[in-house]
């Protein structure tokens, strides 16, 4: 089996610890790989290398670095196949999805490139005569990036195509789920022509590699996608570092009585059963007015037993496995609370065959906004339909939980549309289409205990990872004083 290594200061280097993981096809529970388990002094070693190098690299004119991303969207474009391929093996997703991982990174990475352009500050009148008055944008520095298994190329380029067009230097640590996706993609980063120690790349435990990332004092900031746990303790432990957190949600579609319930029928399938409902923007509750809920239900629970079940880079498949073994029994265990707890078992709710982690989707009716599986993020394929009266009611349900992250209505009606986006606390809120499709070009993340406030992708990505300089040009060739009166005798 290939042993893979990390990659410091432009060399593909073993990790000091000399300890090695595998990293698994969750279809089949065969390993694909080697990794290093990277340790603090791998990580060290990587964090002054970004810091050496991101002095240069920041000196070179933005739209020229921007030139150098074009070059990875256009390699990613080359490659799309077989990094595909690669996602739907490693992560589990099934090909279409995991061609959309990598189209999400040429995206981003096209994106980011034509920002090299623009970077705009701004510029203002100053209060006084002769003065000028304007912003720029700097780098941070160093900052880690420690990024998820669900979207395991697409997430890292949200993170590094800004990060890289601000100027920074960076150490990535991918999810031990999914090394060799970000394995491969650096060395797309790599063979685009980013120099020498400018990115990183350590993988291994979050407890050692993670944690020094997150302590060092040399890294600015981090930007951390993953669950909310980990994302608390983060901020905890990064001290005084610019730190952007994306920790997950439990989106919710309402289906409205005029809705198109076609519509909203395949937006719920494909928002609550997509990517096996691994995905921070899922669908994991439908909140159904109750004179359509019968209805509903029958064509709902009809449609998710006709989904085939595989491994992604089957071409027969709908919906792959969960990643892991642990999110298979959390995925059950939720089930187990759902029954505990009253709710009603329309479909599913146990493991499919007896190799590999899938999940049969699951569907609860009669949920109750108070119960576990409509409040905690499952993280697996399970629907829990709400049922509720009018849209109030549907409104108060999207809110009685803690994340924030996105949000759906199906409506044809524009009142209730624009009072669902007055009143929903989500980052995001679609009309007419499910809770999940973000695209790179507009900000993503979201309320409450989904972050801590900050956005990435769009014009946000380029603030998570830039900082404003506040610039004065006096050219009054006097000593001038804001804020004093001029005393006139
Ligand atoms: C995530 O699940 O963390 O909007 C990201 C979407 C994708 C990104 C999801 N474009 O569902």
């Amino acid at each position: 089996m290939q042993e893979h290594k990390i990659y410091i200061d432009g060399q593909w280097v073993k990790s000091e610890s000399g300890r090695t993981f595998l990293s698994l096809d969750p279809a089949t529970e065969r390993p694909i790989g080697k990794f290093q388990q990277g340790n603090e002094n791998d990580v060290k070693k990587a964090i002054d290398a970004a810091e050496d190098a991101y002095h240069k690299w920041s000196e070179i004119p933005a739209p020229k670095r921007g030139e150098v991303l074009l070059k990875v969207a256009e390699l990613l474009k080359k490659e799309k196949q077989r990094l595909g391929k690669l996602v739907a093996t490693e992560m589990g997703k099934v090909m279409p999805e995991a061609l959309g991982d990598v189209q999400e990174a040429i995206d981003v990475f096209e994106y980011m490139a034509g920002e090299g352009r623009r970077l705009y500050g701004h510029t203002t009148p100053s209060e006084l005569k002769d003065k000028f008055a304007m912003t720029i944008r700097m780098p941070l520095g160093v900052v880690g990036l420690i990024t998820p298994w669900n979207f395991p190329i697409a997430i890292p380029s949200w993170k590094l195509a800004p990060a890289l067009i601000c100027g920074n230097g960076i150490v990535l640590k991918p999810s031990s789920d999914t090394p060799l996706c970000a394995i491969e993609l650096v060395k797309i980063l790599e063979k685009a022509g980013i120099p020498k120690g400018v990115v990183n790349l350590v993988t291994g435990p979050g407890d050692t590699a993670g944690k020094e990332l997150i302590k060092n004092d040399k890294v600015r900031g981090i930007s951390f996608t993953g669950n909310k746990d980990t994302g608390e303790w983060i901020l905890k432990e990064a001290g005084l570092k610019k730190v952007g957190l994306e920790l997950g949600g439990k989106n919710a579609i309402i289906i409205m009585p005029d809705a198109d319930l076609n519509l909203a029928l395949e937006g719920a399938l494909w928002g609550g059963f997509g990517t096996t409902g691994q995905r921070c923007t899922a669908a994991s509750r439908v909140i159904i007015d109750r004179s359509v809920q019968k209805i509903f239900e029958r064509n709902f629970v009809d449609r998710a037993r006709r989904l085939k079940l595989g491994a992604g880079y089957d071409k027969k498949s709908d919906v792959g496995p969960l990643i892991n073994k642990y999110a298979l029994e959390k995925t059950h265990k939720y089930t187990l609370f759902g029954l505990a707890e009253g709710a009603k078992l329309l479909t599913g709710g146990r493991r499919f065959g007896s190799k590999g982690f899938f999940y049969e989707p699951t569907i609860f009716t009669d949920v109750s906004v108070n119960m576990r599986i409509a409040k905690e993020e499952i993280f697996g394929p399970t629907v829990s339909l709400i049922p509720v009266n009018g849209l109030d009611e549907a409104i108060e349900a999207v809110n009685s939980v803690e994340y924030g992250l996105s949000s759906s209505i199906y409506t044809n009606n524009i009142r209730n549309a624009f009072k669902a986006i007055e009143k929903i606390e989500t980052g995001i809120t679609y009309v007419n289409a499910s809770t999940i499709g973000a695209e790179v070009h507009l900000p993503f993340g979201g309320m409450r205990h989904t972050g801590n406030g900050t956005r990435e992708a769009g014009i946000e990505g380029i603030n998570e990872f830039s900082e404003t300089k506040t610039v004065y040009i006096d050219y009054s060739g006097r000593l001038q004083k804001a804020q004093i009166d001029v005393v006139k005798d």
